[in-house]
């Protein structure tokens, strides 16, 4: 059987079903979850959405719409019944505001909102206008009648770019403003297209919201550190750092941790989930995670500033994997982790960090 999606691609059963054991995975669901999940994905039971935009690049919706094989934007307009996109409809001015309504009205308490972009709040919200109405009052109003509320973004789940300082437009999250509706974070500047689609198939499927973290955000996307899983880790523990953007250590792949990179302080799980069908993310290019699913790093501390460790790195007594450096012992560079030993360095770890140099010896040691 095939589903034709509003793209027009084929999607078959057998891919469905594929795409489906990788989301159960995802999830962190059993194996046996997936024909549950490729039923909901298929189901004609489509649940009402409407996904509005404030203050964003429409990032979000871009990531969403470059994926592939088979497209989770496919898979997911095939899932939904999306009533409302001020950038994929067709339809504009009165006749979009009118589709607006009448979903709002058809479905009362039904629908699932979903919020894309910050929302200013300087000089009574005029910095964002819609059909005449403010962000401000078009979220509250969509948010009073949805049974839920999706904040796809950093930008609607933490303020994003446009709350940075010094904030000219007052922006603040679409998060803060919704008190009184179960409201689900993916953030990410732009988020995993994956995310977005595997959370939406696990309140289709098991009619409940995912496990949440204390940013509201789902614990099978955003439980771990990418660091965990990071290809270049086993260079930060070896102490190889690329220390230039050009130079013979970015070349090699080394870790861009002294480059700044916010692995080691970001939960999300682009390490693993990876972007678009090439799988690649940022630190596989070699550029330095940004930490942009976290509302006190992107945009809070400067692109090369570096984060807090707060798990030291495997203890001297591990096989060292760099051949040049066998027998020297811990490499120094690798301690270059500020922060390090206030934590809670206990056991092993302690051992570790008892052998640290302080930051600024660290300092000092790269001057
Ligand atoms: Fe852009 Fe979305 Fe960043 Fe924000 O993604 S990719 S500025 S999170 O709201 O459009
Ligand atoms: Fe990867 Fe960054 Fe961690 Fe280095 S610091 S291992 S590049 S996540
Ligand atoms: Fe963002 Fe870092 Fe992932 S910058 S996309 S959280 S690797």
């Amino acid at each position: 059987m095939s589903r034709n999606s509003l793209f027009g691609a084929n999607v078959s059963r057998r891919d469905v079903l594929k795409f489906s054991v990788g989301v159960t995975a995802l999830m962190g669901l059993p194996y046996s979850m997936h024909t549950a999940i490729a039923d909901a994905a298929t189901s004609d039971n489509r649940p009402p959405v409407i996904w509005l935009h404030f203050q964003e690049c429409t990032g979000c919706s871009e990531s969403l719409l470059r994926s592939d094989h088979p497209t989770p934007a496919a898979l997911l307009l095939d899932m939904i019944s999306l009533d409302y996109h001020e950038t994929l409809m067709v339809g504009s001015g009165h006749q979009a505001e009118k589709s607006l309504h009448d979903s709002m009205e058809a479905n009362k308490g039904k629908y699932i909102l979903i919020v894309e972009g910050a929302v200013p709040l300087a000089e009574n919200g005029i910095y964002c206008k819609v059909a005449g109405k403010t962000a401000k009052d078009s979220l509250l109003e969509a948010a009073a009648g949805a049974a839920a509320v999706i904040n796809i973004g950093t930008c609607s789940s933490f303020g994003g770019v446009q709350a940075a300082a010094p904030n000219p437009t007052q922006a603040v999250s679409a998060d803060s403003l919704i008190k009184d509706k179960p409201v689900i974070n993916i953030p990410g500047c732009p988020p995993s297209p994956y995310n977005l689609l595997a959370t939406v198939l696990y309140i289709l499927t098991l009619g409940k919201l995912p496990e949440l973290d204390d940013k509201k955000r789902p614990m099978f996307a955003y439980g771990r550190k990418i660091h965990e899983h990071c290809e270049r880790r086993p260079h930060f523990d070896a102490g190889r750092f690329a220390e230039n953007f050009d130079d013979e250590g970015h070349r090699l792949g080394y870790c861009l941790y002294k480059l700044g990179c916010k692995g080691p302080a970001t939960f999300a799980n682009c390490s693993v989930q990876r972007f678009n069908d090439v799988g690649v993310w940022p630190v596989s290019v070699g550029h330095p995670c940004i930490g942009c699913t976290e509302p006190d790093i992107m945009f809070h501390l400067s692109i090369f500033d570096k984060v807090q460790v707060h798990h030291p790195t495997p203890p001297d007594f591990y096989p060292n994997a760099n051949p040049e450096s066998r027998g020297k012992g811990a490499d120094p560079l690798t301690t270059g982790i500020v922060g390090l030993i206030g934590g809670a360095a206990i056991g092993a770890s302690a051992m570790v960090a008892a052998n640290l140099p302080k930051e600024e010896n660290d300092e000092e040691d790269e001057a």
